[in-house]
């Protein structure tokens, strides 16, 4: 399998050249038949741009477009078996509803109506705090947008949650506490201008292989490049490392602030910077406090290599090899889910901001601490729409009373019915939803009966029979482990049978347009959100006439309005220029801007020439963190705290939990390309070799892995990947023994609620 697998990667992955290659993928059509058409891929962050040939309903092909600004023509395997992905044909069709055990078909009508009858009579009998909505980051910006709309300001429950709590919360929770405003302000351009590339539990190899390629391509272009990774295995990414700190799992953030102290220590800090743009600040007694540089330094002091070492299990030197590679900038950070996922996952990420900030290396060309967003939509549709239970659109939050009240104005809800107080996050969402506190669910382009960390409590919440069982109703393109506990199931058009608009990491939204028709009787989210909102309105529990739309493309003008004059301004980003152009970077507050390539930096951010945030006084190129109090970015003194739930003598193993190239989470979509699946045909757990011994077991042997909350049976791929004491199992498989996710901890950042999928103790015993 090493052998196959290896080739397949360098076949048709890290590296695959847009052209003609992926009409072979998809079956060799003649390209005069056809016609393309420009679109986003679906599936990661990255947003690559790609064009689809379409013949009537059929997708024929799919490459990567080489006019796209940042892309530039390149593709992964995922992306190049959409066509085939889209027409695989276990697609779902007809709405079915439950029937004791199994289901059976329903007309739309009597669906939508079902579906309102149950979130109303919730409404009436228990107020609207009895009702929630759960969404996704691919979802179209204008669906998350929708549904938050309705649920916060139409039905008043501020019950909105969505998968990037699993995925980006730690992330937005540290750019907002550091910036004062969530998103990255850097772009993908900065790759070909950095000097050093400092690469953080992030996978990059595998989960953003267009943008490895593209930092490979840099390395090789201009030889002098350095490549740090701070990861607990020797992921894909440590082949191109000069330096590969391994910590013990959950135990770097000492090694984030021993990098600090050597900087400074050996002088490579940025005063003027600093002077500037930077304020220190501490937590005491649950208070917010200023402290000064010195004190900072003194902070430092208890971080001094060697120490951290001890606590980190990263030896000494390596650290100091890293902190001299980072002075060495430009320098951009990457960092994903091995710091997200984490109950230190905000203070891991101000740790980041820290490092960049003291020493100048962000707001200039190549330096800038980029957190990389994992779905397609995280930023564009969640995040920047505010469909989480504590935020609103761009950049409002619901404990604001001025937010909420632009809000309402803006949406014609009735004064005061957003709430002040955050809904429940996702973990505590679902255990409401299993002790019957809420009453009706929908559940839009995600498969939480898989996702969802300490699965058992989500899965009997969602579909253990009881008297009182809460209605659970989920929008679909597939039968999935979530489809299969509901009570009503809705078939959606998936991408390509729908149009909207995606936002990915570098702050570029980008349009889908419709190429073909959603199979029988399948219909876009966003119109079954229109239906089920009327009804919703015509059973009392909605105002009358506040779902005023009746397209998606007005949907959009109103997303845009929202924006204006906040630090997301996109009023310049009509559907006319966003259907022509590449995607455009927010923030783009006139149809004449060209948008933005990096944030707070004069003379490329128009905020700072025109509107409230403009600063006549800075010269060309100075930063400016013009959302965060005083207009500096803070730099945080965070207790380097370990995880939850560390190894200990009864559970003596650390499990971690991730992904691999050829999948994508719960395998709904990618398990049905035969040419993916082979890749590998099953699930497996990496255990390195000395460990294996240990264990006395063999690849292929099959493990059973115990935690305190549930059991999982994997077979072994013995492997020099993790490091000592720990194992790594990808979450791809649905199959009952490999739901890893029964095995995982719903322990979460209590600021950022992001659950720590990457970190639990386990027993393992050859089974
Ligand atoms: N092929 C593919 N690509 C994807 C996805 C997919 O499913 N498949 N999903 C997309 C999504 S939504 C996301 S969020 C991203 C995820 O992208 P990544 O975060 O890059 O992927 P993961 O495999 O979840 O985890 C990355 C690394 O975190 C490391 N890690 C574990 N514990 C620690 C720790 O304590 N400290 C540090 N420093 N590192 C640690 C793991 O060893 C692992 O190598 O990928 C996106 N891209
Ligand atoms: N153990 C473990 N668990 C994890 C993670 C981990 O690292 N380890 N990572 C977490 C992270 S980062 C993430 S982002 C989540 C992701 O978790 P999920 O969101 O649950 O995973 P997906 O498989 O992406 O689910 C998307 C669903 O949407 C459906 N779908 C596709 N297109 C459409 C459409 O247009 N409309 C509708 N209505 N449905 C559609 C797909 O068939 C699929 O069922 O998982 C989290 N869970
Ligand atoms: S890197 Fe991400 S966005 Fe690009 S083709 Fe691959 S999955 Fe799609
Ligand atoms: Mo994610």
């Amino acid at each position: 399998m090493e052998a196959s697998r290896r080739e397949f990667i360098k076949a048709s992955a890290v590296a695959t050249v847009a052209g003609v290659a992926c009409a072979k993928a998809a079956g060799r059509e003649q390209e005069d038949e056809v016609t393309w058409t420009k679109t986003v891929c679906r599936f990661c962050g990255t947003g690559c741009g790609v064009q689809v040939a379409h013949r009537g309903d059929r997708l024929v092909a799919l490459r990567g477009d080489m006019e796209h600004p940042t892309t530039k023509g390149l593709v992964c395997a995922k992306a190049l078996f959409l066509p085939k992905i889209v027409h695989s044909p276990d697609r779902l069709t007809t709405p079915m509803v439950r029937k004791g055990d199994g289901f059976e078909p329903i007309s739309w009508d009597s669906a939508l109506d079902l579906m309102a009858d149950k979130f109303a009579e919730a409404i009436r009998a228990h107020g609207p705090d009895s009702v929630a909505y759960y969404g996704s980051g691919q979802a179209l910006s204008e669906e998350s947008y929708m549904a938050n709309r309705l649920f916060k300001g139409g039905i008043g429950t501020n019950n909105v949650e969505g998968n990037p709590r699993l995925c980006m919360a730690s992330a937005v929770g540290g750019y907002v506490s550091t910036f004062g405003k969530d998103e990255p302000m850097g772009c993908y351009d900065d790759i070909w201008e950095a000097r050093t590339f400092f690469l953080v539990g992030s996978n990059t190899a595998e989960c953003h292989p267009v943008i490895f390629d593209q930092i490979l391509a840099a390395k090789q272009m201009k030889r002098n490049i350095n490549i740090i990774v701070l990861d607990p295995r020797r992921s894909p990414v440590v082949s191109a490392a000069h330096v590969h700190l391994n910590p013990i799992p959950g135990f770097d953030l000492p090694v984030l602030h021993s990098m600090a102290h050597c900087l400074i220590r050996d002088g490579k800090y940025d005063r003027d910077f600093i002077e500037k743009n930077v304020q220190f600040k501490t937590v005491q007694d649950g208070q917010p406090a200023s402290v000064s540089f010195e004190d900072y330094v003194k902070f430092l002091d208890d971080f001094e290599p060697q120490r951290a070492s001890r606590l980190s299990g990263v030896p000494a030197e390596a650290i100091e090899q890293a902190a001299a590679l980072f002075a060495m900038g430009p320098t951009m950070s990457f960092w994903t889910m091995g710091l997200n996922q984490r109950t230190t996952g905000v203070w891991a990420n101000n740790l980041m901001h820290n490092l960049h900030l003291i020493t100048g290396n962000i707001c200039k060309p190549g330096a800038t601490s980029f957190s990389l967003t994992g779905q397609p939509n995280a930023c564009g549709g969640v995040r920047d729409t505010g469909s989480l239970c504590h935020i609103l659109p761009y950049g409002r939050v619901v404990a604001n009373a001025d937010h909420r009240e632009q809000m309402e104005k803006l949406w014609g809800a009735k004064p005061g019915t957003i709430k002040p107080t955050p809904g429940l996050n996702t973990i505590e969402l679902f255990k409401a939803l299993g002790r019957d506190e809420i009453q009706a669910l929908l559940v839009l382009c995600t498969n939480p009966g898989q996702s969802i960390p300490n699965l058992h409590v989500a899965r009997d919440a969602m579909g253990k029979p009881r008297a009182n069982k809460p209605f659970v109703c989920v929008l679909d393109a597939y039968p999935t482990r979530t489809t299969e506990l509901a009570d009503l199931v809705l078939p959606a058009a998936m991408w390509s049978e729908k149009s909207g608009v995606f936002g990915m990491s570098e702050r570029r939204y980008q349009y889908q347009p419709v190429m073909k028709n959603a199979p029988g009787g399948a219909r876009p989210d966003i119109d079954i959100l229109f239906e089920f909102a009327r009804r919703l309105e015509s059973r009392g529990v909605v105002p009358k006439g506040y779902t005023k739309f009746t397209d998606v493309d007005e949907v959009w003008d109103e997303m845009r309005h929202a924006s204006e004059g906040t630090p997301y301004d996109f009023m310049g980003m009509t559907r006319d220029r966003l259907k022509v152009e590449r995607g455009l970077r927010w923030p783009c507050p006139t149809e004449d801007s060209p948008g933005t390539a990096r944030r707070f930096t004069k003379g490329e951010d128009p905020l700072l020439d025109t509107g409230h945030y403009a600063d006549h006084t800075l010269q060309q190129g100075e930063a400016k963190f013009y959302a965060a109090p005083d207009n500096k970015a803070i730099v945080w003194l965070r207790p380097a705290k370990g995880p939850a739930e560390p190894a200990d003598d009864e559970y003596p193993w650390v499990l971690s939990t991730g992904r691999v190239l050829e999948q994508w989470h719960t395998g709904t979509m990618t398990m049905k390309a035969e040419e993916l699946r082979r890749a590998y045909p099953a699930c497996f757990m990496e255990i390195n070799p000395r460990d294996a011994q240990k264990l006395g077991v063999r690849s292929g042997d099959p493990v059973r892995i115990t935690s305190r909350r549930g059991e999982a049976t994997i077979a072994a791929r013995v492997v020099d990947i993790p490091r000592d004491g720990m194992v790594f199992v990808p979450w791809h498989w649905a199959d009952e023994a490999s739901l890893i996710n029964y095995v995982t901890i719903d322990a979460y950042d209590p600021g950022s609620k992001q659950p720590e999928f990457k970190i639990c103790a386990v027993k393992l015993a050859k089974a």
